[in-house]
């Protein structure tokens, strides 16, 4: 099994490829990578980060792949840092996925109802269009409203059916992090997944209170390797879901500052045994 994560090196925060390489290569798949920019920080809550973008690298890496004859079980995409990053990453698909592999978009956009910082709604569109050549999308919440124009508010579940159903039209197994149910009086926090077979699931772990970031780079790490190891969508999920749950829980009690990302490191054990368990 060959991963490529195709993402950006926030040098300080615990997001995108600092967090990919750790949990898709522990899963045991090798995962190579493509950095989108560098910057010294991630953008959400730091000021005076730098940025480096790197796209003017990026034609040469791939001349010297293609090349070398690489192909992808699986490429994964997630922070990019203009519209013609996009570009390259539709390029990419065409020449390095196996004809039976998968293409797994995270678009990364924005939190909390709102975009980062560079992003706007031309972004938006070209990001849609991504979503239309993946076979499976992991925004959360926030980018989920974006790519199906849906208002971001309080949402029942009846509402979160229907986000998913909007996003089938972009790609066939849509998914959807970080969505507030309330089961038996308490308040829960879901992932809604789709199956291969196309019907609508969900799976929901202990809702704990506060913002975390990177906590979308952990989930969709861990779905990544949880996938290149053969685990079934619905367990999948489930054990992707429980070990950010878990990381953000450890963060919790750590009281690190939020925006140093999930700590992770200490909850991957138990992360990789249930992998283990499911494969
Ligand atoms: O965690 C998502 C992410 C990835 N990369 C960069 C970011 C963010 C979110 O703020 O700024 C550079």
């Amino acid at each position: 099994m060959r991963v490529l994560a195709i993402n950006d090196i926030s040098c300080v925060g615990k997001c995108s490829l600092t967090v990919a390489l750790p949990i898709i290569s522990a899963c045991g798949v090798t995962c190579d990578i493509l950095p989108t920019a560098i910057l010294s920080t991630h953008t959400g809550g730091f000021q005076g980060y730098t940025f480096r973008d790197l796209s003017e690298d990026i034609p040469a890496i791939l001349a010297h792949w293609k090349s070398l004859g690489l192909k992808y079980d699986i490429i994964i995409s997630g922070y990019l840092g203009s519209i013609s990053q996009i570009e390259m990453v539709k390029s990419i698909k065409r020449d390095f996925l196996k004809n039976d592999g998968l293409f797994i978009v995270d678009p990364v956009m924005g939190d909390n109802g709102i975009l980062y910082s560079h992003f706007d709604q031309n972004f938006v569109n070209e990001m849609k269009n991504l979503c239309r050549v993946a076979d499976i999308i992991v925004p959360n919440l926030t980018e989920a409203c974006f790519l199906t124009d849906t208002p971001y508010a309080s949402f029942t579940e009846s509402d979160y059916n229907t986000i998913l159903q909007n996003l089938k039209k972009l790609c066939p197994q849509p998914s959807v992090t970080g969505c507030d149910i309330t089961e038996n009086g308490q308040k829960r926090s879901a992932v809604f997944y789709t199956e291969r077979d196309g019907s609508i699931k969900k799976y929901s772990t202990e809702k704990i209170e506060g913002a975390f970031h990177g906590a979308g780079d952990v989930y969709a790490s861990a779905l990544v390797g949880a996938l290149a190891r053969n685990v079934p969508m619905d367990k999948a999920v489930q054990i992707s879901a429980e070990f950010t749950k878990n990381s953000i829980a450890q963060t919790k009690a750590d009281r690190t500052e939020a925006r140093f990302g999930l700590n992770s490191e200490s909850q991957m054990l138990s992360f990789l045994l249930a992998l283990d368990q499911a494969s």
